[in-house]
């Protein structure tokens, strides 16, 4: 097929395009865990940024991306100290680092809020897209490559765009993504969406194509991580996650063709591994943000009714699978934008069952999804809060202990709160499951210490809320705050959460 008329007329080299972008630009991508996102512009700009920080001259630039994007965009970057400012979500170590360090403001968002805090006027605006896409028409369609994110509210605001067309992805993702940007209140109607398969917007952007002033052509697939095959102790809480489900089915609490998020991971993984193998599992559909690999388990054991997602995030392997079947898995997917496949009023009408990891959790019932030890930003909350705020069961899961046993997952206060004791509703992990659905805060930490916590830790997480129940102002929530952090301070001082034997004895 011969490039349309618009893509022979702005074509440019990454290089031509990564030189219109100014010091102190706020700049928005397409990308999503890390799929979908730009590369050749962003490895240039990297380069650019270098070469004029070696004579001395100031660059750097805001970065708004849909979610975590690859190497070759956040890492890049940071490496050349591009970065003043980044949101809302991040899964890159080189960013990470700059961002503990103090060197990147980072602004950590629920990813359905983004997009219409851009709307609203409540965050600056960014003046240049940058989106990866597989076609581009004269009249301005843009169809997006492997994630939706954010990129039609970007391309729609932003002053200028830059488009890499990615000749490596198949065009055949023409007719995947379903983009709907909401009206603003208070003129919003219900959003139409009553099954994961309903399509309720059109399979492209729609831009003014004047705005396009540079289309970079690349081949550079996404860079994913490889596929790792479940653990132990993912496929321990995966059976745990399945024995609940079929426990609420018998109890007929659990409606048939509720659809399932689930998170990014390992542990992710495992579950829907599980629901593609288990005699008494039925076939499925996901309204969820990241699809993995997992998902060709299901597909394979014939159990995908439908999946709703923002982003393909498939291994190099699974990558090659959906091309090979990407006529077949049209009918089975559909890519939204962020705010759609995320949105709070779509998943509490839909009744979807969310599944996500924690960090820590407490032993009353909250969960840190982003803070290691209270400071350390980790990824970012994503789509977490968003799923199980409005789920219909919120499930948080995480092996009970982390560093070889020197960390306990449960501790008796949480030291960052993403998700609190209000919209907890079952926690996870390899030891057990406990439900805290309409349980008073000790009865949850009691539950909580009986079937989650690892036998290291059991007697410490007693002792405290014993401790708290003696001593504390008031027995509600039984927290002792001169001592709700021991478990904290213990490991920034000794390297560990365990109390450790006197020498000698
Ligand atoms: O450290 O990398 O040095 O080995 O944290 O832990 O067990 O490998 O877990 O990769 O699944 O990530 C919560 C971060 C879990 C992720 C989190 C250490 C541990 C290891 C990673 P190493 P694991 P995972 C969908 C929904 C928030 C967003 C979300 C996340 C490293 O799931 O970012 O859910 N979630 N979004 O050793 C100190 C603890 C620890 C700890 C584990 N208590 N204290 N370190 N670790 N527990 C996606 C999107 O929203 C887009």
């Amino acid at each position: 097929m011969s490039p349309s008329q618009i893509v022979t007329q702005k074509r440019m080299t990454a290089e031509e395009a990564a030189a219109m972008i100014q010091n102190g630009e706020v700049i928005s991508t397409s990308g999503f865990t890390p799929a979908g996102y730009p590369k050749a512009i962003p490895l240039a700009l990297a380069a650019r940024a270098e070469a004029l920080h070696a004579q001395g001259r100031e660059f750097k630039v805001s970065l708004y991306t849909g979610a975590s994007v690859g190497d070759e965009l956040d890492g890049s970057l940071a490496r050349a100290k591009a970065l003043n400012f980044r949101m809302p979500y991040q899964s890159n170590k080189e960013i990470r680092d700059g961002i503990n360090s103090g060197e990147i403001e980072f602004v950590d968002f629920h990813l359905s809020h983004v997009a219409q805090y851009l709307r609203y006027g409540f965050i600056p605006r960014s003046t240049t897209a940058i989106v990866e896409a597989v076609e581009v028409t004269n009249d301005g369609k843009i169809y997006l490559s492997t994630s939706g994110g954010m990129s039609a509210t970007f391309l729609k605001s932003a002053d200028r765009i830059f488009v890499e067309l990615n000749e490596s992805m198949p065009k055949g993702l023409m007719g995947f993504h379903d983009v709907y940007v909401p009206k603003s209140p208070p003129n919003r109607p219900p959003l139409p969406i009553y099954h994961p398969g309903d399509r309720i917007g059109t399979p492209y952007v729609k831009v003014d194509p004047s705005k396009i002033v540079g289309i970079v052509t690349t081949e550079m697939p996404d860079k994913t991580p490889p596929f790792r095959a479940p653990d132990a102790d993912s496929e321990a809480i995966a059976a745990n996650v399945i024995d609940f489900l079929l426990h609420e089915q018998k109890k007929g609490r659990l409606p048939e063709h509720l659809p399932y998020q689930s998170g990014v991971g390992n542990v992710a993984n495992a579950v829907l591994s599980g629901f593609a193998s288990h005699p008494q599992i039925d076939a499925i559909s996901l309204y969820t943000e990241v699809m993995q690999d997992g998902v060709f388990e299901l597909i394979e054991a014939d159990r995908l009714e439908m999946a709703s997602t923002c982003s393909l995030t498939l291994s190099p392997a699974g990558q090659v699978k959906f091309r090979a079947n990407i006529d077949e898995l049209k009918h089975k997917i559909i890519i939204r934008q962020q705010e759609m496949s995320n949105n709070p009023e779509v998943i509490r009408r839909l009744g979807v069952i969310s599944m996500n990891t924690a960090l820590e959790m407490d032993i009353f019932g909250n969960v840190n999804s982003t803070h290691v030890v209270g400071s350390k930003m980790m990824n970012g909350i994503g789509g977490s809060g968003d799923f199980c705020r409005n789920a219909y069961i919120s499930i948080f899961m995480t092996p009970s202990i982390a560093k070889n046993g020197d960390i306990s997952a449960v501790v008796p206060m949480v030291s960052h709160a993403d998700h609190n004791e209000h919209s907890v509703q079952v926690m996870v992990t390899e030891q057990g499951l406990a439900d805290l659905r309409g349980l008073s805060p000790v009865r949850r930490a009691r539950l909580i210490i009986e079937k989650c916590v690892h036998p290291d830790y059991k007697e410490m997480l007693t002792d405290y809320l014993d401790f708290g129940l003696k001593n504390a102002p008031s027995k509600h929530t039984p927290h002792v705050l001169a001592h709700a952090f021991d478990f904290h301070k213990r490991f920034l001082e000794t390297g560990s959460m365990k109390m450790r034997e006197p020498a000698g004895v």
